[in-house]
């Protein structure tokens, strides 16, 4: 088994011009997502554990810490080096920094946490459990804050806000019936959305009542729009005046979104989930 999915990354790695070791990493970087929950729901178990058996002394609550620690400072040893691989293919963003240094924070905690716990389950060893609590309740905060950032690098930080709403569910009246390509002066320009959280061109001069075809191109729901409700920051977002804001809504992988510019000026336009990952792009249409 192992030897043929390391023939199948061996020939796609020589299929899309990448060293096999390069493409090795890239691939493993995927698998951060998954192993994600493990640290994050194990030392928070843990931390439980201990506060109930601060409180109510039952004996098995010590023994449930201890495996709540050993898996979880495992899968956070796991999970980090994975994390390292999948930011390779990411736009930089403040989000990801936070997210990187926490977690690898968190990370090393979690061995500092295993050792102290693994001290403290020796006889006469009261100094070492206080520290090995005290290093588990820090490291809550921060294992949470970094799955907190993860969450919002993926679906934006405004997912976490009461009025969200997905980027799918937009509301009618904004979108633009869709233009039928015949109907613009010339074929359409496009410009791709790609993995890596990026317009492809971001920056772009066209002319009044030239279309422009967003193709995504990636394994990600993206989105288009000027519209400053949508953006956590209004500032990059900007459309002429008299020009409709619009808003495409959630494109799956493979699909398009078309927009005819019929006003000249410049437009500021970004992806919804990904403003924050520095998703944005501008169109510059000239009379
Ligand atoms: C124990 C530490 C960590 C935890 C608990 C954690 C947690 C998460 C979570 C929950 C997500 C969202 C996954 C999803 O739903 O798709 C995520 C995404 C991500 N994490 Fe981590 N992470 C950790 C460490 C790291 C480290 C050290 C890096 C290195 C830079 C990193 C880089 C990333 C990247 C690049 C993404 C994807 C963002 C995107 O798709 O836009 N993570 N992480
Ligand atoms: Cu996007």
């Amino acid at each position: 088994m192992h030897a043929i999915a390391l023939v199948v990354l061996a020939h796609r790695s020589i299929q899309e011009g990448m060293g096999f070791w390069a493409y090795l990493v890239r691939w493993l970087g995927h698998f951060h997502p998954m192993m994600t929950s493990f640290p994050i729901a194990l030392l928070i178990a843990a931390a439980l554990a201990e506060v109930l058996r601060l409180r109510h002394g039952a004996e098995w609550l010590g023994g449930a810490s201890r495996w709540c620690v050993i898996l979880g400072a495992l899968t956070a040893v796991v999970t980090v080096p994975l994390g390292w691989a999948f930011a390779l293919t990411h736009g930089s963003s403040w989000i990801l920094e936070v997210h990187r240094w926490v977690g690898t924070a968190a990370g090393a905690g979690a061995v500092a946490i295993l050792f102290l716990s693994e001290m403290s389950r020796r006889p006469g060893r009261g100094g070492w459990l206080r520290a090995f609590r005290i290093l588990l309740f820090l490291a809550v905060p921060l294992i949470v804050l970094t799955g907190f950032l993860g969450g919002a690098m993926v679906y934006g930080l405004r997912a976490y806000a009461w009025n969200w709403h997905a980027p799918g569910a937009v509301d009618a009246s904004a979108v633009p019936p869709p233009v039928a390509t015949s109907q613009a002066a010339t074929a359409p320009i496009i410009i791709t959305m790609t993995d890596d959280d990026v317009f492809k061109p971001d920056k772009m001069t066209i002319h009044v009542g030239e279309m422009v075809l967003w193709k995504n191109v990636s394994g990600d729901t993206h989105t288009v729009t000027t519209d400053p409700k949508v953006a956590d920051n209004a500032k990059d977002v900007s459309s002429p005046v008299g020009a409709a804001v619009f808003n495409s809504g959630g494109i799956p992988p493979k699909e398009s979104y078309a927009h005819q510019f019929t006003e000249p000026g410049v437009y500021k336009y970004i992806c919804a989930p990904h403003e924050m990952m520095g998703m944005m792009g501008e169109i510059d249409v000239k009379p």
